[in-house]
């Protein structure tokens, strides 16, 4: 008899823009691998596709929309993705995301929607395993290069998005990653959060599609 491998765990990155989150995914990625455990990583929005091809025009701000339906094209982005993320996991490969449905709720909430009308179209999405939240003062990313290219890339947008994260990660046992620091430093610390979390999990338990419920 084969036994079925011990599926991957979700690992999710989630904060404001220029976070560092893209880096840091691409780190833990390489650290994984190193580490001769099988991971991919994924992002969100996923601009391949037909939905994720309009995000991206809305995003570069050559499409206009309500932001109820940019909302609702963010969430079903997430939602076409799941057949394939639960294959990946399934097959006891560690899934990366670069951002979820946090990201969902914090820049919609910023914009004025309910909080409550913002997780509904994502309940009952697959829950993540670990959620790291890279936080910093907003002065700092607006500092980056090339600052202020997409939408939402405004300081007193982002602040609110911050603040959003915040009040959502109080509720959450999410781990708060200090991101003002150095690249490498940063590195260190994620990774130890997500070798905890491997180790805890020798056996992660069934995949839970109850996000928000
Ligand atoms: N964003 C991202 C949302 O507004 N809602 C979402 O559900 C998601 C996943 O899209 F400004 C925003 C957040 C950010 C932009 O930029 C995507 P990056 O650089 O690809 O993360």
């Amino acid at each position: 008899m084969t036994l079925a491998p011990r599926r991957g765990l979700f690992i999710l990155l989630e904060g404001c823009d220029r976070t560092g989150k893209t880096t840091q995914v691409a780190l833990l990625k390489e650290a994984l691998s190193k580490l001769e455990h099988p991971v991919t990583s994924k992002r969100f929005p996923d601009r391949s596709t037909t939905v994720g091809k309009a995000i991206d025009g809305y995003l570069s701000s050559a499409l206009n929309l309500e932001d109820r339906a940019i909302h609702l094209l963010f969430s079903a982005n997430r939602w076409e993705a799941v057949q394939e993320m639960k294959r990946t996991l399934m097959e006891g490969t560690h899934i990366i995301v670069d951002r979820y449905s946090a990201s969902g709720i914090a820049y919609s909430v910023a914009k004025g929607l309910p909080l409550d009308w913002c997780r509904d179209p994502d309940r009952g999405l697959l829950r993540p395993d670990l959620v790291l939240l890279l936080d910093q003062p907003i002065s700092i990313a607006a500092n980056r290069d090339g600052w202020g290219e997409e939408r939402y890339e405004r300081v007193d947008f982002q602040e609110r998005v911050r603040s959003c994260f915040h009040d959502l990660s109080t509720h959450q046992d999410w781990k708060l990653i200090e991101a003002a620091r150095d690249i490498p430093t940063v590195h260190t610390d994620i990774l130890r959060h997500v070798q905890e979390a491997i180790q805890r999990s020798s056996d992660p338990g069934p995949l839970s599609f109850d996000l928000w419920q």
